[in-house]
């Protein structure tokens, strides 16, 4: 296959996620969630209630997304919509709106791709333990099934999990998501019960015979340091080790690194694993990995000493280095890095860079049109990455720009913008920014339309 070609298979789309554009949170039977408890509890001056009101401006959204040419839309379905309680009766409202969004998006030929959880756990399961409590794993394959047997042929794309590791650590370890805890214990043992929940979905989705593709979404970086040292070189690996192959490791081969869970469960007493939960997880690989690539991380020796492994390793800022605003590196280098060591550790594996993507603070100019060039070179820069990566035999089936439409950001709020289309959050009036339109003729380019 040639560049052009293997360059050709990959569907580009953008994406999004559920709470952060919907809003209507208390609209047609939704229950609360986690994240509704989060903002009540935590007086940022802001919550999801509204979003960008995507809940109300669907179609408009939808045929934005079809004029900037989308081959793929990557959306979340929110568990609350669909199960107030969690678990139970049936919203069928819900299932309604998510109706409205897969037909419409095959009706323009986009193809769906779906989230079955990206972060809003339905209030209910959080009281009652969340993730830490084991039951979670039979409650999340309830509400996949519903989705498989909803979706069966009209979804052919899906994600069971996105970016655990968010979740454990911003959630169980600073304590700067829901749950807000500070507990490595639990931290380790929550990120065991995702882990095992995704490969479950998988099995269901086998067993349910359906129709394409699932896979979990990691959000895996690469780590480097600068000053090359022997304790710097083991801060770097135990930084890889927890942040990124602690996920990928069980999402490409269903065993934990073993260097990692020996510590964890001396230290932490966790994961505690159930007889047959690894070979459930062995025997459900994913059709493809999930990869939503932000930065890299770079390090420095911390405290070996500590029984807490961030404090291990201390996070650098590289002179002379490209950051944004909120102190995220832009390197698209490292996107080809970090497929690399993957494919070197695990072999060949489908790819989908399911998320990637620059947020910051862009204006609307007079006419109310945003002119967000850094945006453009962000992505040049990347989709370029993703060349290179296609031309040294890798296999990359989609990319998808985080993110599709602007959108509450889950600690930043209204600050941080990423979309493709801009939102007026006084008005919540729409227009494609420069971005969108430099991606439509990126798509159009590509396909040689
Ligand atoms: C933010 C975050 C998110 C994430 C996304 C992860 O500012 O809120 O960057 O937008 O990128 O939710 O999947």
């Amino acid at each position: 296959m040639t560049k052009k070609e293997a360059h050709k298979k990959i569907l580009w789309g953008a994406a999004s996620a559920a709470y952060q554009v919907e809003g209507a949170t208390g609209c047609d039977g939704k229950g609360k969630n986690s994240w509704d408890d989060y903002y009540e509890k935590n007086n940022l001056g802001y919550d999801g209630s509204f979003a960008v009101d995507h809940y109300h401006h669907v179609e408009e959204d939808l045929r934005l997304f079809h004029e900037i040419g989308l081959q793929s839309y990557r959306f979340s379905v929110s568990w609350s919509r669909i199960l107030p309680e969690g678990t139970g009766k049936i919203n069928k409202k819900g299932l309604e709106f998510y109706d409205r969004i897969v037909d419409t998006l095959n009706q323009y030929g986009i193809e769906p791709y779906l989230t079955i959880y990206h972060w809003d756990l339905p209030l209910p399961l959080l009281e009652k333990g969340g993730w830490l409590n084991p039951e979670i794993i039979q409650e999340f394959l309830e509400y996949c099934k519903i989705l498989f047997e909803h979706f069966r042929g009209r979804v052919k794309l899906w994600a069971t999990i996105n970016e655990p590791a968010s979740e454990v650590i911003e959630g169980y370890i600073q304590g700067t998501h829901p749950p807000q805890e500070k507990n490595y214990t639990h931290a380790i043992q929550v990120s065991h019960h995702y882990n095992l929940a995704s490969a479950k979905a998988i099995q269901l989705f086998r067993e349910m015979k359906m129709e394409g593709k699932i896979g979990i979404v990691l959000n895996p970086m690469p780590v480097d340091i600068l000053e090359d040292t022997e304790e710097n070189r083991k801060a770097r690996d135990i930084a890889y080790s927890f942040l990124s192959d602690w996920y990928i490791c069980p999402a490409l081969t269903g065993h934990y690194p073993e260097e990692m869970l020996k510590f964890c469960q001396e230290t932490y007493h966790a994961p505690m694993i159930q007889e047959d939960e690894i070979r459930v997880m062995e025997e459900n690989i994913g059709d493809y990995l999930g990869v939503n690539y932000y930065m890299r991380r770079v390090v420095k020796a911390g405290n070996f000493a500590s029984d807490k492994i961030e404090d291990m390793f201390s996070y650098v800022k590289v002179p002379g280095g490209n950051y944004t605003k909120w102190g995220w590196e832009i390197y698209p280098e490292g996107v080809v890095k970090l497929l690399e060591r993957i494919y070197n550790e695990y072999g060949k594996t489908e790819i989908i860079i399911s998320e990637n993507g620059i947020g910051f603070d862009d204006q609307m100019n007079e006419e109310g049109k945003f002119e967000d060039y850094e945006r453009i070179s962000y992505l040049k820069d990347h989709t370029e990455m993703i060349e290179q990566i296609c031309a040294k035999g890798m296999d990359i089936t989609g990319y998808y720009v985080w993110s599709a439409i602007d959108l509450l950001s889950w600690t930043n709020g209204y600050q941080k913008r990423y979309g493709l289309i801009g939102v007026d959050f006084e008005t919540m009036e729409r227009s494609v920014k420069k971005s969108g339109e430099w991606y439509r003729e990126f798509i159009r380019q590509e396909n040689g339309k």
